[in-house]
């Protein structure tokens, strides 16, 4: 087998070296209006876009790289039904408290009712929109596994190594690792394509990846993996 690594962080990426387009997948987590958009759900919760809205960039070279390459693509949003049924009390409880006029998830606000499916701030921002036959996960809740299909689409076309990005670093993007790699895919989070709210959770939840050798795998910035992706494999060595 030949072998290929990012120089990522706490060791080479994937641990096997096996990336290739046919068993690994970029998850850009939630790029959507509400999490990055003016008069969105961050916004309207008083946090600062310009934060959310750094990833943007960096991801649109990731993306186009990915995808001359032949890597799959896929997309989630996180959102609700129209009726809420799927909307648990506490999570609409506890998004009613912070920000201005007890406005949380469900209810109208300037780019319509936030997080709720087929509203405008729901939708992916259109910098980073999905391409014709790219997979996009509609989610419930934080992590992209939960009440979703994306393990059974994973599985069927073979991916192994997950390549993690978008928003926010230490909510649906470490959730979404946390499930991944507890399925025993192997993951890699790009630094400068995913953010926080707060830039001490970014970098905080940067740090939880790297310890106990790559507990949930690990990070490394959009350049060292285009790097990897532009270097010729190497053949294995042998012991
Ligand atoms: C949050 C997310 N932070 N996409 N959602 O509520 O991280």
């Amino acid at each position: 087998m030949t072998q290929k690594h990012v120089d990522a962080n706490p060791y080479a990426w994937p641990y096997n070296g096996d990336l290739r387009p046919a068993n690994t997948a970029l998850i850009v987590i939630d790029m959507q209006i509400d999490f990055c958009g003016p008069g969105g759900y961050v916004d309207k919760m008083g946090y600062d876009i310009g934060l959310t809205r750094k990833p943007i960039e960096p991801l649109k070279r990731v993306m186009a790289a990915m995808r001359a390459q032949g890597y799959t693509v896929m997309h989630t949003r996180e959102g609700h039904r129209p009726d809420l049924s799927d909307l648990p009390a506490n999570k609409r409880w506890r998004s009613r408290q912070i920000g201005t006029g007890g406005v949380g998830i469900g209810d109208a606000g300037p780019c319509g009712r936030i997080l709720v499916r087929g509203e405008p701030g729901w939708e992916i921002i259109p910098e980073l929109a999905p391409l014709a036959g790219e997979v996009v996960i509609d989610k419930p809740g934080k992590g992209s596994f939960c009440a979703t299909d994306l393990e059974l689409i994973l599985r069927t076309r073979g991916i192994e190594n997950l390549i993690l990005a978008g928003i926010t670093t230490d909510v649906c993007v470490h959730t979404t690792m946390r499930e991944a790699n507890d399925r025993g895919f192997e993951c890699l989070v790009l630094s400068d394509c995913t953010a926080a709210t707060d830039h001490g959770n970014h970098l905080a939840a940067l740090k939880m990846i790297t310890m106990q050798g790559g507990v949930f795998g690990a990070h490394a910035d959009s350049q060292a993996l285009l790097q990897a992706m532009a270097s010729p494999a190497m053949a294995e060595a042998t012991a």
